[in-house]
């Protein structure tokens, strides 16, 4: 007697394809087989396909984002639209605020995050100010109390890092065994651009993608892989956008070093001509780095089939268009320079790879289940507990309508956002019961779970550290 069966589907996980019952207790997966007997509660799956529950490694919730500028989601309403788009797992930043202890950041995340969560949810720590109390007992004592990855940032004022700070803060990760991700810009590329294009009155949100071109992805992204290889560190340089940049990482893993790589939706359907919208409309695809070109969009694609990239996130980064404290906030007006950067994409990442992807006949399932949950489970320090469909595993599980045919509407995604980027794009599929360990949180595309199921996961070191 199980608590659930979900009965009849066709199970996929990173490596195999199999159809059978999945018997639940107590929220993890108890069996898999045939004629498993009886449950309290039966999903039918027939017809449908189930697969681990999403896992998104790079979003961001309640961040701080400059004066007078305020994120569009709380942990309620990005989980909301997580578990909507079929996650049961969500990696948010905790960001490090100058002058004051790391902790308190931790300690204040946790709070905003505490008993608003439908699905998991884990942080990774923003470091943006090593200091030697930072790097000598903070980040040790983080890590061993489970926040296993740091980001760093090699552009924006006030996050930027030096090399000599990036190399500082990675001799702490080599030596506590936590996975370092990098935003990888050139600072001074782009604020020399910045300068240049406000200069000569170039201010429309178009030039946001004009002041942050290619060579500064792809020289950042040089650097930031040989000062990990000096430390040697694993990386994962995360948002990649192009195929210069992808090509850094291939001949890095090439050499045999643990170089990662991270593409994003954006960079798949979008490109720079988005940017391009009337008025400030082209302030909805902000975001850093920029969607490029058509060219690119293939080489991103190439970098999922070949394997360059292991992860596939959103990089949910939510600022409302129609918002004075958003898109909208009157300096973005004056300049490309302030408007809001980042784009909403949580509930949108899986239906948009699993249908350009999938469906399209790009990936098989196997591939996409590998790129949106089992490898940021091992990545992240959560596997074998979640990522993948496995006896002992969590019972984190999207059953998925393989043939539902819809247009993308904001509607459908239940976040705090007022537009998605991705509207109207034709999708294939969608993930219409979520289950988090054990619990089914959407049944039939309904949110029937509370928030405060989701709980806050302690990480184990990363799998390649
Ligand atoms: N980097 C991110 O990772 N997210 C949003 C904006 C940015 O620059
Ligand atoms: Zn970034
Ligand atoms: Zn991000």
């Amino acid at each position: 007697m199980f608590d659930t069966i979900i009965r009849g589907g066709r199970v996929s996980t990173a490596s195999d394809t199999f159809f059978c019952d999945v018997g639940i207790t107590d929220g993890r997966i108890a069996a898999l087989g045939a004629d498993l007997g009886t449950a309290a509660e039966i999903i039918d799956a027939s017809g449908k396909w189930v697969l681990p529950g999403g896992i998104d490694s790079h979003v961001h919730i309640s961040q701080p984002s400059g004066e007078g500028i305020v994120m569009a989601d709380d942990f309620e309403s990005a989980t909301r639209s997580a578990v909507i788009g079929g996650n049961t797992t969500v990696l948010p930043f905790c960001m490090q605020e100058r002058d004051l202890p790391l902790r308190e950041a931790v300690n204040a995340y946790h709070a905003k995050a505490d008993g608003e969560c439908y699905t998991d949810v884990s942080f990774h720590l923003i470091i943006c100010d090593p200091t030697p109390a930072v790097l000598g007992q903070e980040l040790p004592a983080l890590v061993r109390d489970g926040y296993t990855s740091f980001k760093v940032f090699m552009t924006y004022d006030g996050l930027a890092l030096t090399d000599r700070q990036m190399l500082e803060v990675m001799a702490v990760a080599r030596e506590t065994r936590a996975l370092v991700m990098v935003h990888a810009e050139n600072y001074d590329i782009i604020r020399y651009l910045t300068d240049q294009l406000e200069a000569g009155g170039h201010t429309a949100p178009r030039f946001h993608a004009t002041s942050r071109p290619v060579i500064a992805e792809r020289e950042a992204t040089y650097r930031a892989i040989s000062l990990a290889e000096l430390s040697d560190v694993p990386l994962m340089v995360v948002h990649v956008s192009n195929r210069e940049a992808m090509d850094e990482i291939r001949r890095a893993r090439r050499r045999g070093l643990k170089i990662f790589g991270e593409t994003c939706p954006q960079y798949l359907v979008l490109t720079e001509n988005d940017l391009d919208g009337l008025n400030m409309e082209g302030a909805k695809y902000v975001c850093s780095p920029p969607p490029r070109d058509a060219a690119s969009q293939k080489a991103c694609w190439e970098g999922i089939e070949q394997e360059i990239f292991s992860v596939f996130s959103s990089d949910h980064c939510p600022f409302r268009y129609d918002d004075p404290q958003g898109k909208l906030a009157p300096k973005g007006r004056t300049s490309f320079r302030w408007v809001p950067n980042g784009i909403p994409g949580v509930g949108a990442r899986l239906p948009i790879l699993f249908s350009e992807g999938v469906m399209k006949g790009r990936i098989d399932i196997n591939r996409f289940v590998a790129l949106t949950a089992t490898n940021h489970a091992k990545t992240y320090g959560l596997y074998p507990r979640k990522g993948t469909i496995a006896v002992g595993a969590d019972a984190d599980i999207a059953i998925w309508d393989p043939e539902r045919r819809q247009k993308l509407t904001h509607a459908m995604l239940a976040d705090g956002c007022d537009y998605t980027p991705y509207e109207g794009i034709e999708i294939t599929g969608w993930p219409v019961t979520t289950l988090v360990r054990g619990k089914t949180m959407v049944r039939d595309g309904d949110l029937i779970g509370r928030k405060g199921h989701g709980t806050y996961l302690t990480r184990a070191i990363s799998a390649f550290a």
